[in-house]
């Protein structure tokens, strides 16, 4: 690529004028917002790693009531988008989020699109638009963009999940915002939207309606997702083993913005991800190992380690390889990435 003009070779003067006029010549910052090849990536490789989080929101616990935050939640930003940004990657925001026994967080609804990974703690449920959502060790949660949702804890020791929520994708987009509302009544079963879809290709026969709504099941249990990848080890021997989290009506993505998937490595093995445009986030479920990423500055020269209730994130355009340190266990982790955003432009 030839060089092009730079911002210093124009006139004083003319460049005055042009900021006058709110103009900006395209020229001298041509190269860097349409680079040679290779898009620039401010994501940086990083693991929150869940040890070192752990006691910074039990202490969010003690020093904020939950009337005093609605919901109590530390951000886990990406330094390379600047923390106050809010942002693990271009559209995914990530927050680790405390509730204590007897606690609830206050109904709401908002724009945004969230998925709940519950990491920890058991006893608690989020109601979404009437159901109640039971929380359990690596379930999704889902409460789509629009659909109140209010948090309750009923156990006896912490609960904490991964909040991903489309937040900052739709900020940018002018269009984030929220209301409040009273505490929802009960209007169906628990879990019942689980219930309807539990086992594929069979229906219940009795309270079961065909919908067309973008999230017809708000569950998804990790212990079917954990058995179904066990179910793929046992058919293969070798070869990458993931899943992806879909609609159970269409098969499409949960959101239009991101997309979810688990997958699980083999004891003692070391696999590359096929290489994609997307940047991902990951949340370890069960296991220890490391993640490697080849193709960005802020990769380290060597792995990072990562074990169980980790969260860690690369961006795209990189090489990703996940090594499971368990020469006897397998590891299991849940990701999220911005796939179907970049499926609807083209650029995947
Ligand atoms: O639990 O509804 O981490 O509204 C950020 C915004 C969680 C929630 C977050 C939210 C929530």
């Amino acid at each position: 690529m030839h060089e092009l003009g730079k911002l210093e070779d124009l006139p004083q003067g003319y460049r005055d004028d042009l900021t006058a006029t709110n103009l900006v010549p395209l020229w001298p910052s041509m190269r860097a917002v349409l680079p040679p090849r290779i898009p620039t990536r401010h994501t940086q490789v990083l693991n929150w790693s869940y040890e070192s989080v752990r006691p910074l929101l039990l202490q969010a616990g003690e020093l904020t009531p939950m009337e005093k935050a609605e919901r109590r939640v530390l951000v886990l930003a990406n330094p390379g988008h600047g923390l106050e940004n809010m942002q693990a990657t271009p559209s995914i925001y990530l927050g680790l989020q405390l509730i204590l026994p007897g606690e609830t967080a206050p109904n709401h609804r908002h724009t945004p699109n969230a998925v709940r990974v519950i990491v920890e703690g058991e006893g608690a449920f989020t109601t979404v638009d009437g159901e109640p959502c039971r929380m359990e060790r690596g379930d999704l949660i889902l409460t789509p963009a629009g659909k109140w949702h209010e948090h309750h804890h009923e156990g006896t020791g912490p609960i904490v999940w991964l909040d991903v929520l489309d937040l900052p994708l739709v900020y940018r987009l002018e269009s984030s915002w929220a209301m409040e509302g009273q505490l929802q009544q009960k209007r169906s079963e628990r879990d019942k939207s689980f219930a309807d879809y539990s086992a594929a290709g069979v229906v219940p026969n009795m309270g079961f309606q065909r919908g067309d709504s973008n999230s017809p099941m708000l569950r998804y249990p990790w212990a079917k997702t954990r058995t179904c990848l066990l179910e793929m080890a046992s058919e293969y021997p070798e070869g990458l083993l993931s899943i992806s989290y879909v609609n159970p009506e269409n098969g499409t993505p949960l959101f239009p913005s991101i997309g979810f998937g688990a997958l699980m490595l083999r004891p003692g093995e070391t696999i590359t991800l096929p290489k994609r445009t997307t940047p991902v986030v990951f949340h370890v479920v069960e296991g220890a190992g490391q993640m490697n990423v080849v193709g960005h500055a802020s990769a380290g020269a060597e792995p990072l380690d990562f074990i169980n209730k980790d969260t860690l994130c690369a961006p795209g355009y990189t090489d990703i390889t996940l090594t499971n340190r368990s020469a006897t266990e397998p590891a299991f982790l849940i990701s999220a990435d911005e796939s179907p955003l970049h499926q609807y432009l083209g650029i995947f």
